[in-house]
């Protein structure tokens, strides 16, 4: 298969170029079905725990898959073969699902119950909460890997799941915009005024969870660590 990254000195024929288009609709079907799959699993988490816990630790949840614009600024960002095969080894954020909590023992607890299910293998954990980004960043970020199964039989699709509290959230989406208008040269006065917004969302969401808790009480399991 011709580099999705080469130039634009290669020519293909009208046959290749629809083979191509018709592989690429393919592969990129396996992660839309993943990323259902994981969303099929945080509703069914949801609704139970609003049945059994009434209470729904769950604010939103959004999910995208990389446009093939955005997939092939990422194989030139990072030097990797733009082959198929290469793509699903080494690009594991293609399908993606964000999950936003009311609480950080929220944004655990329900990681953990996602990793435990026996159809998930977790492949990567970056924990920016633990560890925020020196930017102020934080949320849970999993590579897990779900089961679809197709005509053809079985694959093993990874798709990237976020986890983070509605304070974390708005931090991202503004601190996003903000690098997306200066083209990511953002004046330094703003980078520190960015820097103690994440403190101050962090210091919200703990103060927040210390009247949840002085409300409702501590609920079982709710403080789990990885
Ligand atoms: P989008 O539009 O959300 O998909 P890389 O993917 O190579 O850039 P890495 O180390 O593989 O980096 O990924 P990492 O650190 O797990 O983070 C990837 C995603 O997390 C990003 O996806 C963002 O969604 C989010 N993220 C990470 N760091 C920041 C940050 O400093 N600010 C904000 N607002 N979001 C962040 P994409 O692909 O960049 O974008």
């Amino acid at each position: 298969m011709p580099s999705l990254a080469d130039d634009a000195s290669f020519t293909v024929s009208p046959s290749q170029l629809k083979a191509l288009r018709d592989e690429l609709q393919r592969f990129l079907l396996e992660y839309r079905f993943g990323m259902q799959e994981i969303e099929t699993k945080i509703g069914i988490l949801r609704e139970e725990f609003e049945h059994t816990h009434a209470y729904n630790p769950i604010e939103h949840v959004s999910s995208r898959l990389k446009t093939p614009d955005s997939i092939v600024e990422k194989v030139a960002r990072k030097g990797i073969d733009s082959d198929f095969a290469t793509l699903r080894a080494k690009v594991t954020d293609i399908a993606g699902v964000r999950i936003t909590c009311s609480f950080v023992t929220d944004v655990y607890r329900l990681f953990h119950l996602l990793a435990a299910q026996d159809d998930i293998t977790v492949r990567e954990v970056k924990d920016y909460i633990a560890e925020p980004k020196p930017n102020g960043y934080q949320s849970l970020h999993a590579i897990v890997e779900v089961p679809v199964f197709l005509s053809t039989g079985r694959v093993d699709v990874p798709v990237e799941v976020q986890f983070r509290t509605i304070a974390m959230d708005f931090w991202a989406s503004l601190e996003h915009k903000i690098y997306y208008k200066y083209d990511s040269q953002v004046p330094d006065r703003l980078l520190v005024e960015l820097k103690e917004a994440a403190d101050s969302a962090a210091a919200l969401d703990q103060r927040m969870l210390r009247l949840h808790r002085e409300l409702h009480g501590p609920r079982p399991g709710a403080a789990v660590a990885i």
